[in-house]
């Protein structure tokens, strides 16, 4: 269903669950709390974020999204307690195991992805370096706008890139891994919030198709735009993962 957006007075009058998601874009992070909520059917109300509002920002304490408020609790913008209120809110399905060793490679993995220097973080800060230096990425005044604000630093942007490439091929020989055991998903034989979050951040790379995933041309260009590092580390069965989710799993076409 396409989410039916309300403005950000009225959310902060209701009660219930409320999220600021960012709007336009398949904004990984954004889209894998929209999955969770999707996949344990819970029903929630959309604010886009305004990064401008300043009354938006003492709200949700954050110029960013997602930003997740459920009545009266303190807003969670961190993807760690935006996953754990989606478990605590839907129990079912689990979207981490309970055994300990099993749920502790999931939250690994989960931070390899969405962390400060996860795979999120760092092909972000890829696409500032490529902006600013004329060779694809983002549009310069983006480049300019998310490289201040997320940390970008020119001295650091190879390891950067090194990081992101070791990333790419850690979770395509964890997939293998799990193919060879006869298994599609990260962790174990069933879905988890792993598989949710590395398809909602292959968009980062590869975006899905216009059709089902409908973009602005010029942020399409730029989620499009990779080094040549990373075209040769995006491992196919990173997309064809990412495509197992979205089909069978997610809600198609993405409603942004
Ligand atoms: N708070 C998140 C990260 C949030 C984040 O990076 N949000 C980006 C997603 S693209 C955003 O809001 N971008 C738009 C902007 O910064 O204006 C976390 O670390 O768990």
């Amino acid at each position: 269903m396409p989410i039916n957006y309300i403005n950000f007075e009225q959310a902060k009058e209701q009660s219930g669950l409320r999220m600021v998601v960012v709007p336009g874009i398949p904004s990984p992070w954004s889209e894998a709390a929209k999955g969770f909520f999707h996949v344990k059917n819970i029903t929630w109300s959309a604010v886009r974020l305004d990064q401008r509002d300043k009354d938006m920002a003492v709200w949700t304490g954050t110029r960013s999204g997602p930003v997740v408020m459920f009545d009266k609790q303190a807003p969670q913008s961190h993807w760690q307690q935006i996953l754990m209120l989606a478990e605590t809110l839907g129990p079912t399905p689990e979207l981490l195991p309970n055994e300990a060793t099993a749920r502790a490679k999931a939250l690994a993995l989960c931070e390899d992805i969405c962390g400060e220097s996860g795979l999120g973080w760092s092909g972000r800060l890829d696409g500032v370096h490529s902006g600013l230096n004329d060779q694809g990425g983002f549009p310069k005044p983006i480049a300019q706008y998310l490289g201040a604000k997320y940390g970008y630093d020119a001295g650091l942007a190879q390891s950067n890139s090194d990081r992101l490439v070791a990333l790419l091929h850690k979770l395509a020989v964890c997939l293998k891994d799990q193919k060879k055991s006869g298994s599609r998903f990260y962790v174990g034989d069933t879905l988890s919030a792993v598989d949710i979050y590395s398809a909602t951040f292959m968009a980062y790379f590869n975006p899905l198709e216009q059709s089902v995933c409908p973009m602005d041309s010029h942020m399409r260009a730029a989620f499009e735009s990779n080094t040549a590092e990373v075209t040769e580390a995006l491992d196919p069965i990173l997309l064809a993962h990412r495509d197992f989710i979205y089909e069978g799993f997610l809600e198609l076409p993405l409603s942004l």
